[in-house]
């Protein structure tokens, strides 16, 4: 018998930008993607979301997918901008139609929504006005919040704040491969810092909703293994935790940052500057459940070199250099490891280690796995989208949060990214994650991979697979 329990839900996930298109239509404002994915050279082969798998207008015929696979959950993105153009202030009110209907759709197929408010697609506007450096867009993004439960709160049980603050603010202000494409680790940390604020604002306007339903906070579960047993990379490897992890995870599950960290970033930089109560306010305004998005591990070595920070965007096996901060560490190849086409070490031991760390760090808080998937180039064999591959994996990640929850771990549900093939942040299509493919030769029309019809029973079955 499976070991998951009954009302574990099966889902599956996207995010706006990466899926809807109609960027600029019925009344939406620009977000930060639809601008910095329209200057050249930022994104793989000049892609954008102006119209990416067009769920926009399709998503009736994504939902008839979804409910002939028997899907019980499925989370999506809010895109901010398409309801409140400016960041806040007038409500676009073909905006807010679009994810009632959405939503509408999905429930009268028994499918639960689960809502990301925010995946990364800040409105330009507030962008334009300091974006997440500046305190007042944590003002309006609980403005922003607020709109969302009013209008959805009497549908929808699930809500998620943020999606993966160390990827937006990392590659946002550090390495400055999205948007705003800074390179200032001081002005990142403070950014960060109003993602917290803003995060833990939102959980307390929802407690003063009458809303029946929980809310969290959405992160990347990194695993970092020290590629040998040397002091030098063993204290690298729990720098990379204390940077990559702690500091995302202990504000918003212990309401403090890790003590040691913070008194070396403000000694260095003189942040985050927070203002007082804002350590209480994140203290008193927990979430419900932590959602964590599992992909690969990490191996980490000492970095005596140079700070790099390449990333394989084409899918051509190492063909970027590395990625290390000059003095603390470095990620680099594990040799035993099995890698994806864009370098991703495959290692489904590190969701069961990854699950049993966050219980031991942080107490038996209900966890949702908010993705997890093979990002591949899918063979097409007699007309059929032969993902082996990505069922493989899959059921492996499965198997691994089975062993999870034997051991004890309170999982509730399970969110493979993604849904149907969409558009990758950095790496345009060719990169698929989908149960659903998408032929952009022909119209952007549907078809079922492999990997559709095995999840189909993975999902009958309870994930006897
Ligand atoms: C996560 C994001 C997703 C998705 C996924 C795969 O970090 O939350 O939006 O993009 O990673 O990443 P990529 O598209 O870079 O392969």
């Amino acid at each position: 018998m499976a070991a998951f329990p009954d009302n574990f839900l099966w889902g599956a996930a996207t995010a706006a930008w990466q899926v809807e298109g109609a960027h600029d239509e019925d009344g939406k404002g620009l977000s930060i993607w639809d601008v910095f994915s329209h200057q050249p050279g930022t994104t793989y082969q000049d892609t954008n979301g102006d119209v990416a798998v067009d769920h926009y207008h399709r998503f009736r015929e994504d939902i008839a997918l979804m409910a002939e696979m028997g899907l019980q959950s499925y989370r999506f993105s809010i895109s901010w901008p398409r309801l409140l153009p400016a960041g806040r202030g007038e409500v676009n009110e073909a905006g807010v139609a679009f994810y009632s209907d959405l939503i509408d759709a999905l429930l009268a197929n028994n499918i639960e929504p689960m809502i990301t408010l925010y995946h990364w697609d800040l409105p330009q506007a507030l962008q334009d006005e300091g974006g997440w450096e500046s305190r007042a867009t944590a003002t309006a993004f609980v403005e922003y919040a607020r709109l969302c439960y009013a209008r959805y709160g009497d549908r929808v049980k699930r809500w998620a704040t943020f999606n993966e603050t160390i990827v937006f603010i990392g590659h946002g202000y550090i390495t400055g491969s999205h948007p705003p494409s800074v390179n200032n680790t001081a002005r990142a940390i403070q950014a960060c810092h109003h993602v917290f604020v803003a995060h833990a604002l939102a959980v307390q306007a929802f407690r003063n909703t009458d809303i029946q339903g929980e809310i969290g906070f959405v992160n990347v579960l990194q695993p970092h293994t020290p590629l040998t047993q040397s002091a030098e990379d063993i204290a690298a490897t729990e720098l990379a935790d204390a940077i990559h992890t702690h500091w995302f995870y202990d504000p918003i599950l212990k309401g403090a940052y890790p003590e040691e960290l913070l008194e070396q970033t403000q000694r260095l930089w003189g942040v985050p500057q927070c203002e007082p109560g804002d350590m209480a306010l994140l203290r008193d305004n927990r979430c419900d459940f932590i959602g964590l998005n599992y992909y690969r591990r990490e191996t980490v070595a000492a970095n005596p070199g140079e700070t790099s920070t390449q990333a394989n965007h084409s899918g051509e096996r190492q063909s970027a250099g590395e990625f290390g901060f000059k003095g603390l560490f470095k990620f680099v190849r594990n040799p035993q490891g099995v890698y994806t086409d864009w370098d991703w070490e495959i290692w489904p031991q590190g969701l069961t280690d990854g699950i049993m760390m966050i219980k031991a760090r942080y107490g038996d808080i209900p966890i949702y796995i908010t993705e997890n998937g093979l990002g591949a180039k899918d063979p097409i064999v007699d007309g059929e989208v032969v993902d082996d591959p990505r069922i493989d994996y899959l059921r492996m990640h499965i198997d691994a949060l089975e062993n999870a929850i034997a051991m004890g771990a309170d999982v509730r549900g399970y969110y493979p990214w993604s849904f149907i093939d969409l558009l990758s942040w950095l790496n345009g299509y060719k990169k698929q994650y989908g149960f659903v493919y998408v032929d952009h030769t022909q119209n952007l029309a549907r078809k079922r991979k492999k990997s559709y019809y095995w999840y189909q029973n993975v999902i009958a079955s309870h994930g006897e697979q």
